[in-house]
């Protein structure tokens, strides 16, 4: 292969990535994303079409014969395709989008399912899951839902505007401070769907990710009713180490495990942090090593993190600690 061929060849893998599933509105796992990717090639269609017509008339007017360049000229042509096509078909195409958005943010019917609250932070997602007793129990950087069932979604910012986004399952909405905007969707299968920031929102933005965990439904209630338990205090030594070290550094300043001393509410809702399938905001997978990584020097994993280092700890500190977190499920 010539040498000036390869760079193009070289970036193809990059394209690729482009087609896995877990993060992709053309791979709609349930009815509202489905709704939008309907809009969406309605929208590719119809812009197709038009490029068409307006590339054909530009031939015709280069080189067509003089009679057909006489009609493009004409003042009912340039009426016709310039001005009442244009109106009719972007008039419908707005009542079209309105209605596919409309159909998903206003505000629950009678009936309202599982209720959740996301609020932006810089740079995570605050979870809080409203129980069927009323009682709400905060969660961090996962959502998880039951599947076939809609879910209703209560948006919220903490600082900035962010933006909430989960390609697979509905359009994006964003999370504006002082207001809050409401969005419906439900998944049909159960899977792990990735969502992102979508609004720019500082430093950490590209890396404010979080997964929705869409599970059978009976597996959904009793993780759900299980939820607001505390846990059982960790049996291996080290591990209980690494709790006291937790309330001794100061973590309990700004993360809250449900059942001990700990109750900040700077920082992520630490309680069942062990079951999560990512850390700080899914940038990494959640292992203890990682943990233990991240909690030396978390700007060195995401730069910018409101989060301070702790290298005052030593590693085996830090390993105790990672161990009783990786516990908390
Ligand atoms: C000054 C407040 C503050 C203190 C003190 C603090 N953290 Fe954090 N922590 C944060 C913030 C803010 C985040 C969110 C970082 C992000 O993802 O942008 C975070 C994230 C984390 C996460 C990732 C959570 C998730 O859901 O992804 C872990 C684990 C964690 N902290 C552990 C600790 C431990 C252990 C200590 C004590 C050694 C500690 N933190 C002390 C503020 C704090
Ligand atoms: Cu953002």
């Amino acid at each position: 292969m010539r040498a000036r061929w390869r760079g193009p060849f070289l970036l193809l893998p990059l394209l690729l990535a482009g087609c896995s599933t877990i993060q992709s509105a053309l791979h709609p796992v349930g009815p509202e994303a489905s709704r939008i990717l309907d809009l969406t090639w309605v929208l590719f269609a119809l812009a197709a079409f038009v490029t068409i017509i307006v590339l054909s008339a530009l031939a015709l007017a280069l080189f067509g014969p003089d009679r057909a360049r006489r009609r493009i000229a004409d003042g009912r042509t340039i009426v016709a395709l310039g001005i009442v096509f244009p109106v009719v078909t972007l008039t419908a195409l707005l009542g079209y989008g309105l209605w596919v958005m409309r159909e998903n943010t206003s505000p629950s019917p009678a009936q309202p399912g599982l209720q959740v609250e996301v609020i932006g932070e810089q740079w995570w997602w605050r979870v809080h899951y409203r129980l069927p007793d009323g009682t709400i129990v905060a969660s961090a950087n996962e959502v998880r839902i039951p599947t076939g069932r809609e879910v209703e979604f209560a948006l919220r910012s903490a600082d900035v505007i962010h933006s909430f986004w989960v390609p697979s399952l509905a359009g994006k909405l964003d999370m504006i401070p002082g207001r809050t905007n409401h969005l419906r969707f439900s998944a049909d299968r159960p899977g792990v769907y990735r969502g992102q920031c979508a609004e720019y929102c500082g430093g950490a933005h590209a890396l404010m990710a979080f997964e929705v965990v869409a599970m059978a439904p009976e597996d959904f209630d009793a993780w759900l009713a299980a939820l607001p338990a505390t846990l059982p205090p960790p049996a291996e030594p080290e591990a209980t180490r690494g709790g006291e070290l937790f309330v001794a550094a100061g973590c309990g300043g700004c993360h809250a495990v449900r059942g001990t001393a700990a109750d900040g509410t700077t920082g992520p809702d630490l309680s069942r942090v062990g079951e999560r399938r990512t850390i700080a905001a899914a940038t990494l997978p959640n292992t203890p090593d990682n943990l233990a990584r991240f909690i030396a020097e978390p700007s060195h994993i995401k730069p910018g993190v409101l989060m301070p280092p702790f290298t005052v700890l030593s590693a085996d500190e830090r390993r105790a600690i990672s161990l009783y977190l990786a516990g908390l499920r």
